[in-house]
């Protein structure tokens, strides 16, 4: 009798199944492949969509969430509801005049772009008060306390990253709120390693380069300042790590097999594993290169081609 290479509910199939075991050779899909199949796709996020969505938030956020004011950038794939590239998940947020958003801490790293604020606007990191002003980045490293609190009379923006989709593939997922309650107490104001301004990180001039920023400081997240001139473009190759850019100033095209944006200040790019593609500048740009390649690099898994 010819053997069934299909699980069919024979009573072979079904004795296996109901011992938890799986045969190795009629699986439903394969477990390996020659190269990256990425599952997330290239997607692009307007701040203006988002902008509008979030004001209209004013009256749906319980005032004790306001830590909770954010728009999720969703991968549009199917069965996802929350990771924007595979390992991190980024985010419009913002706090209103009056806002506070509780002290906390967790064991996945969160930096953010700010994209609209000014003094008054600030978030505390570990006890120290940081203003958050447009183009800066800032950090919040694993296990920091933050919160954020807004004196001004304006709303102010930013765009949040973190790596929760890979500390939720880990499971070593741990959230604590701050002890006290609320904000935590101010205990400091200088100047402290986890804000970046973009523009001094790039220095003076417009001439086209990639800095890497923050090297180091988070394990799994790699940040780069990347500058085009009026005209530049920028190609790169297939590798197995994933990006998220964000525009800090100016406008920028993002070219891949299948898509082409251009994207301007505040839009948000999601560039799967495994994507050639170039950035181009139509006008003088600054774009803001998020990126989970450490994870690939500390793991021996980092290629392209
Ligand atoms: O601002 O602390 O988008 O903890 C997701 C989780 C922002 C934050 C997010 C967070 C935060
Ligand atoms: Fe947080």
């Amino acid at each position: 009798m010819l053997l069934t290479m299909k699980p069919d509910g024979s009573p072979y199939y079904a004795n296996l199944s109901a011992l938890n075991l799986s045969p190795g050779w009629a699986r439903p899909e394969p477990s390996m492949w020659a190269a990256p199949q990425p599952k997330f796709k290239p997607a692009v996020w307007r701040f203006a969509d988002a902008r509008k969505a979030l004001d209209a938030s004013h009256n749906m956020v319980p005032a004790d969430q306001t830590e909770r004011r954010n728009l999720i950038m969703v991968n549009p794939i199917e069965g996802n509801t929350y990771a924007t590239t595979r390992h991190l998940v980024a985010a419009y947020q913002c706090v209103m005049p009056g806002d506070k958003a509780r002290t906390h801490r967790h064991s996945a790293a969160a930096l953010r772009l700010v994209l609209h604020g000014k003094t008054g606007v600030y978030t505390v990191v570990n006890g120290t008060r940081i203003d958050m002003l447009p183009g800066e980045v800032l950090l919040t490293p694993a296990w920091c306390w933050h919160g954020h609190a807004n004196e001004t009379g304006e709303t102010g923006y930013w765009i949040d990253f973190l790596d929760i989709p890979f500390v939720q593939l880990t499971e070593a997922m741990f959230f604590e709120p701050h002890p006290q309650g609320g904000l935590e107490a101010i205990t400091g104001t200088g100047p402290t390693p986890m804000r970046i301004p973009s523009r001094e990180a790039l220095g003076p001039g417009g001439d086209a380069k990639s800095v890497e920023i923050a090297k180091g400081v988070m394990p799994t997240i790699a940040l780069h300042l990347i500058r085009q001139p009026k005209g530049g473009r920028v190609a790169l190759p297939k590798v197995t790590a994933n990006a998220i850019y964000a525009v800090v100033s100016g406008k920028a095209r993002f070219l891949a097999e299948g898509f082409d944006e251009t994207a301007g200040v505040g839009d948000v790019v999601a560039m799967p594993c495994w994507h050639a593609h170039a950035i181009e500048a139509p006008e003088d740009a600054v774009v803001f290169k998020v990126s989970d390649d450490p994870i690939f690099e500390k793991l021996g898994l980092a290629r392209s081609v």
